[in-house]
């Protein structure tokens, strides 16, 4: 019985580490999102997602899944991927915090414009501001750890209370 409970509470930690670890390294690594140059009806082309929003660090990745040339262009002119043909891609990384609207050069007319909201990045508690996304899931990571920690020492525990 006692040897149940210091393995159940040996494993309560383990668990519990695990997902904190889990979740400062999903706070700390930027991410790649993509966003399609897709056809949607014929002839009539957008960016998918049209908006989106990422944080500082993050890296954008535009694929072109059309047979047209398309542009990813900031209105702002501040980054420009030129002619991007079928099949390639183009990535632009973002390292201030804002929000960009850009257009293809040759499809902004029918609407094939986007927004790019960047937030700033996961923060420290102490530095305070924006970047909340960063940490939204510990809580439910932590349930979880928590939660499979208790079944396992539930288990256990009805294990040893039988012998
Ligand atoms: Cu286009």
């Amino acid at each position: 019985m006692y040897r149940a409970i210091r393995f159940a509470s040996a494993l309560l930690t383990l668990l519990l580490t695990t997902g904190l670890a889990t979740n400062v390294q999903a706070a700390t690594h930027s991410r790649t999102v993509t966003v399609k140059m897709a056809e949607q009806g014929e002839g009539h082309y957008v960016f998918s997602p049209a908006n989106i929003t990422i944080h500082v660090g993050d890296t954008v990745v535009w694929k072109n899944t059309t047979d047209t040339v398309h542009t990813a262009t900031a209105d702002d002119m501040s980054w420009d991927s030129g002619d991007v043909e079928e099949g390639q891609t183009f990535s632009h990384t973002f390292s201030q915090a804002g929000t960009i609207h850009y257009h293809c050069h040759y499809h902004r007319a029918m609407g094939m414009v986007g927004t790019i909201t960047v937030l700033t990045g996961p923060a420290m508690p102490s530095t305070g501001g924006g970047g909340m996304s960063g940490s939204v899931h510990a809580p439910d990571l932590l349930l979880g750890s928590f939660i499979a920690a208790l079944l396992v020492l539930g288990a256990l525990l009805v294990r040893a209370g039988r012998v």
